[in-house]
């Protein structure tokens, strides 16, 4: 007969990675691997989405640093696309649909423009998209900024004629007229005079800077977001693809729901979004990663209550141990090629080896990158330390209407219907983590304890880390053993903090 309590779930904390014999050396590893069916990163890290900690400056970071910030969904559509374009025109091989400004706008319109997209300048068209001149901060330096809210574009320009490139010019050619004219910004022009692109250095400069930075066809950073499986989540999802979005990420607390389902149904079905691939979640079982295989998403993410601000477990007594729920979903997912995305949970860079070998492809981090600098939101001081905000989309502050600002992280929950705010049923906590600088430092740790893995394991690549890893089940004499003890920690390291 069935047995009523199933099998054992383990989870990160449960297990170690067997040592095997290498001749691996860490900084020599490929870690490339499979995002969905048609995106590969070169770091098989993914940013949360979630409000404190993917926006535009997280995405912008992650992708430059190998992996892909999801961005949340808990603002306006039109916020959500802004963000989405805000990161696709970070930075890019050549622009081709670049801000431009009027001649027109007072220079404190053109401040405002750049602040938004974080450029020094801008190409100057008139109305017909013709280039008339180019405004960087260069011809700014000598303005008074009493002068910013009276003076215009026009007056403080570098008129044409400017060096300009063709459309259709290398990046060999664009590069050496940068050089040789000492310019920053090559506007490129059609016969007609009209500006059709832009060309940068600080481009060039950046991909020397970020080899490994995941990229579209056309040399943008690649970027995902958060979208609903209801409601207005079809007008999002276009509006996002619009601007570029290159994954979308169909977001719920139980991905192994009829809405759900018919949501990753509709977009695939859909020619408009022949472009985008389709991520589907969150499960934690292999019926349920089935489901998704079968809608047809291009990845499927899995975890039901792993997340260090989640208490969906306790709140709703459901979940899955999340190494447990990998190797579940991978076995639905393997043999249909869809690469299985390990959401929540992590707390080491060690945890990431342990989610690959159960099954994963990739993972994504929410406390683990809060406390970075590029993540939304203000530092906080307690007792002399740092710290910054960390909240569940669970939350009573994710999901509460609060005033003017309207939540969307209720639908997540399946809780849309709920009309005020005190009848919400939180499923996650508000909290802080420590300060940990730029995401470079911290992404430098997590993958070099990544490569380190691959080392112990034996592992030159991804799929022989899945390949080879085997896992050894701890007690909680075991799980003491492995962390520091005996001993009073004077030294933070940079990868460890305590428990
Ligand atoms: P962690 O990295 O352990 O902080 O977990 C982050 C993940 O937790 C998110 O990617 C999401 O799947 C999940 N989450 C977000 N909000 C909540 C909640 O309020 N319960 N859970």
């Amino acid at each position: 007969s069935h047995d009523p309590f199933g099998f054992t779930g383990l989870t990160y904390d449960d297990v170690l990675l067997l040592p095997n014999e290498t001749d691996v050396i860490p900084s020599e590893v490929d870690t490339t691997a499979r995002l969905t069916r048609e995106i590969s990163v070169a770091v098989p890290l993914l940013s949360a989405a979630m409000d404190t900690v993917t926006e535009a400056r997280m995405a912008i970071a992650m992708a430059r640093h190998g992996g892909i910030g999801i961005l949340h969904r808990n603002l306006s559509i039109e916020a959500q696309a802004q963000q989405v374009d805000l990161v696709k025109r970070s930075e890019s091989g050549m622009i081709t649909d670049p801000v431009t400004v009027g001649p027109d706008a007072t220079l404190a319109e053109l401040d405002a423009l750049c602040g938004q997209y974080r450029v020094s300048g801008l190409p100057v068209v008139d109305e017909q998209g013709i280039l008339l001149g180019i405004i960087t901060n260069r011809d700014l330096r000598f303005v008074p900024p009493s002068a910013f809210a009276v003076r215009r574009v026009r007056d403080e320009m570098t008129p044409m004629p400017l060096v300009t490139g063709p459309v259709g010019i290398s990046r060999e050619d664009a590069a050496a007229l940068l050089g040789k004219n000492k310019i920053e910004k090559l506007p490129l022009v059609d016969d007609a005079g009209r500006l059709c692109g832009l060309i940068t250095v600080k481009d060039f400069v950046k991909s020397e800077q970020y080899p490994d930075a995941t990229k579209d066809g056309e040399g943008r950073l690649i970027v995902g977001a958060a979208i609903g499986f209801f409601g207005d989540a079809l007008e999002r999802a276009r509006a996002l693809a619009e601007v570029g979005v290159d994954v979308l990420v169909a977001d719920t607390a139980n991905g192994h729901a009829r809405l759900m389902l018919d949501m990753i149904r509709t977009l695939k079905a859909d020619p408009f979004f022949n472009g985008v691939q389709i991520i589907g979640g969150n499960i934690a079982t292999r019926a349920g990663a089935q489901a998704l295989v079968d809608a047809g998403a291009d990845a499927v993410k899995v975890g039901v209550g792993p997340g260090s601000i989640c208490t969906t477990r306790v709140v709703a007594g459901v979940g899955v141990p999340q190494v447990t729920a990998i190797y579940e979903a991978s076995l639905a997912c393997k043999p249909a090629g869809v690469p299985v995305i390990g959401d929540g949970g992590l707390q080491y860079s060690g945890d990431i080896a342990k989610a690959l070998v159960a099954g994963a492809d990739t993972v994504m981090l929410g406390s683990l990158l809060a406390g970075c600098d590029e993540s939304p939101g203000d530092l906080v001081f307690v007792n002399g330390k740092q710290f910054k905000l960390y909240r569940g989309m669970g939350s009573i502050g994710a999901m509460a209407s609060r005033g003017k600002k309207a939540s969307y992280s209720k639908d997540r929950y399946f809780q849309a219907d709920v009309s005020s705010d005190d009848k919400i049923v939180p499923e996650g906590i508000e909290g802080q983590v420590p300060y940990r600088g730029p995401l470079g430092a911290v992404a430098h740790q997590l993958i070099g304890g990544l490569h380190q893995s691959m080392f112990y394991v034996g592992a030159h690549t991804i799929p022989q880390l899945q390949e080879r890893g085997k896992f050894v089940r701890i007690t909680p004499a075991g799980l003491k053993e492995s962390h520091p003890h005996d001993i009073q920690m004077t030294v933070e390291a940079p990868n460890y903090t305590g428990r």
